[in-house]
């Protein structure tokens, strides 16, 4: 028998827990949303929203608001059924009490939904309450609207039945506190980013998104879902065929939706969310599509003699090269893995894909043969570009090993034969090359030199990019191959660093290069191991005093430093070359004096985005993008 209501020992018992709970949150943050930096600051807002998107996936909840007000808070409105707010018998608190203190999952008020749990997500209101300096909900329920208010997570009033209301709904006010985290100023671009991702993922609901700041509104609603969510994606793409492939199917509990399109490129664009979570290092769930793409295909291939006798097939990668993709699937008790908990383990998850797609994706090719025989020949090509590729690089080894050693005869390589203590200059031009030869410490300092004009390839897609020698030569150095072959154990230096000028066709050749690491070899980023060196752009000097300046802030601070510019003598840098070996040592070289800036998947996504845009064949995002961020690109030559 469950009692009706606690004793007043239990009643104080309970509230002693909740103290306890709250301040265990409060006390290691990093456990509850991973991070206190801008990154853990979002999550607070994601947790909200997903609280209001779970209403959406009852059936519930038509509209979110998601407002960034002008004092610094957050304000998450929903008209879904509102939060409980009777009394709970056990706890004899209402439940919305409770729903923002301690539970988060297999209460009486669990919703029936796919939910996020494990890892950072899922993790409950009432961790994001603790978190806040203040947080006020309102609950429109029964007719009345009712609020209460918390401060770092306690209550600090009852809750309160203010009056009559229509409709049902909940909205959350919330101020991060300070004294927790690094930064408490949401950006605008991170939470729109996510807002307009979950509004793909949950095409029955509209997502009105202000930013009280700036005065900026967005909606987002994509009735067409993560169809709509590929055409986004290929917007300034060539695509194959105009309508996206759609599949949907369940298998079990496990709800699977499939998106699809190519284009004339030849990347794969594929983006994967369990139960609207982006699973960035994939999974299960990424391991059955591939593996159903690859099987579909190469059996369509097979009965339509695309492919004949005991002919090698189709591999993977030839399935995917131009493919942009989203997959959803909405799995009943997802466990999120890794670092991030951004990858799905469910072991089963992997054969429902797999079965589902192979099914869906089959019947698909049936009834639209057109579509079919042009992906077919698309791959068929990629196939043979691939063996035409292994053939070269055959041919490239096998004349390395004739020349001894295989290393490019432009590398100055280092004496030391550890990985984790070399490292690899890459610099621009031959001259810069040779000031840095002459500057590096030979021990353990490779240095590499590429000549400005091979990268200068403009428009050259990625994979004219590596018939160039120069960017040979680079990937030899590096070690590692690239693509499929890529094999982080073979990374001869476990620092990369970029040293380009401090101009516009530095900022060229570090996109491309970028660029290239993004998608060709991406774990060298996800690890760590890519740098850009800072060279300073001036040298300023009085008599025997001088300092180098990396920004031009830094110059003026100097000058004033030093009483003014009478006397001084400014000497700009306009590139590396200009330097003489010791000045390039002693301020981008050497450890200890120099500052290197490491690259992170986010930068190289960037940089990604900027070399497709500025390379693409479309005209119209080219000249969007350029006009959206005229001041920074005016000098770039495109
Ligand atoms: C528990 C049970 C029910 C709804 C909710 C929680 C709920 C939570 C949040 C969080 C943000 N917005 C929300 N809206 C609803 C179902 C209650 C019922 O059956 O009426």
């Amino acid at each position: 028998m469950v009692p009706e209501s606690i004793s007043p020992a239990e009643y104080t018992a309970n509230s002693i827990q909740v103290l306890e709970g709250l301040s265990a949150v409060r006390k290691r943050p990093g456990m509850y949303i991973g991070s206190t930096d801008s990154r853990g600051l979002h999550h607070l807002i994601n947790e909200v929203v997903d609280n209001s998107i779970d209403e959406v996936l009852a059936g519930s909840c038509t509209d979110i608001s998601v407002t960034l007000n002008a004092d610094g808070t957050c304000t998450v409105a929903d008209n879904g059924r509102g939060i409980p707010v009777e009394q709970h018998p056990r706890y004899n608190k209402p439940a919305l009490e409770i729903v923002m203190t301690i539970l988060h999952a297999g209460s009486k008020f669990d919703r029936n939904t796919y939910k996020v749990s494990g890892g950072l997500h899922g993790v409950g209101l009432h961790v994001v309450n603790a978190l806040s300096e203040w947080f006020e909900v309102r609950v429109r329920r029964d007719g009345k609207e009712y609020v209460q208010r918390y401060e770092r997570g306690a209550p600090v009033s009852p809750l309160t039945a203010l009056g009559p209301a229509t409709g049902t709904g909940t909205e959350q006010r919330f101020k991060p506190d300070s004294t927790i985290f690094e930064t408490t100023v949401f950006d605008r671009d991170t939470v729109a980013r996510r807002l307009k991702e979950l509004s793909f993922l949950n095409p029955a609901v509209a997502i009105h998104f202000a930013d009280e700041r700036d005065g900026t509104k967005e909606t987002f609603h994509h009735a067409g879902g993560i169809v709509e969510f590929v055409q986004d994606l290929n917007t300034a793409q060539n695509v194959l065929f105009p309508e996206p492939i759609y599949l949907h199917a369940r298998r079990d509990t496990t709800d699977i939706e499939v998106a699809l399109q190519y284009n004339d490129g030849y990347n794969e664009a594929l983006l994967a969310f369990v139960n609207n979570i982006n699973t960035v290092d994939g999974g299960t769930h990424v391991v059955g599509l591939r593996a159903a793409l690859t099987r579909t295909f190469n059996d369509y291939a097979r009965q339509r003699g695309f492919i004949k006798g005991e002919r090698e097939g189709l591999a993977g990668e030839d399935v995917r090269e131009g493919l942009t993709c989203v997959l959803s699937v909405k799995v009943l008790e997802p466990q999120f893995e890794g670092q991030t908990k951004a990858k799905l383990g469910n072991s089963e998850v992997k054969g429902q894909v797999e079965s589902a797609v192979n099914e869906k994706l089959a019947e698909f090719l049936e009834e639209h043969p057109s579509v079919g025989q042009g992906l077919i020949s698309k791959a068929v090509q990629a196939a043979q570009a691939r063996e035409a590729a292994r053939k070269a690089r055959e041919l490239t080894r096998r004349k390395g090993l004739l020349e001894g050693g295989g290393l490019p005869g432009k590398l100055a390589d280092c004496h030391s034969r550890d990985p984790a203590v070399s490292e690899l200059f890459i610099v621009e031009g031959d001259s810069a090359g040779g000031t840095a030869k002459q500057g590096r410490d030979r021990e353990f300092q490779a240095v590499l030199p590429l000549r400005g004009k091979i990268l200068n390839v403009e428009k050259a897609r990625l994979d004219r990019m590596l018939q160039s020698e120069g960017i040979r030569n680079l990937i030899t150095a590096i070690g590692t191959g690239i693509g499929e072959e890529f094999d982080l154990g073979k990374l001869r230096y476990h620092k990369i660093i970029l040293m380009t000028d401090a101009d516009v066709d530095g900022a060229h050749i570090r996109t491309l290069l970028l660029t290239l690491f993004y998608r060709k070899m991406p774990d060298l980023l996800a690890e760590g191991h890519v740098y850009i060196g800072q060279a300073p752009l001036y040298r300023v000097q009085k008599g025997a005093r001088s300092q180098y300046a990396y920004t031009d802030e830094e110059r003026d601070r100097y000058i004033g430093e030093l009483g003014g510019m009478k006397g001084v003598v400014l000497q700009r840098y306009k590139g590396l070359g200009e330097m003489n070996s010791d000045q390039l040592r002693d301020t981008t070289m050497k450890p200890g004096a120099r500052s290197l800036l490491r690259v992170t998947v986010d930068d190289a996504q960037k940089a990604n985005q900027l070399f497709t845009i500025l390379m693409g064949e479309e005209v119209e995002p080219r000249r969007a993008y350029i006009q959206e961020h005229a001041v920074e690109v005016t000098n770039l030559d495109i």
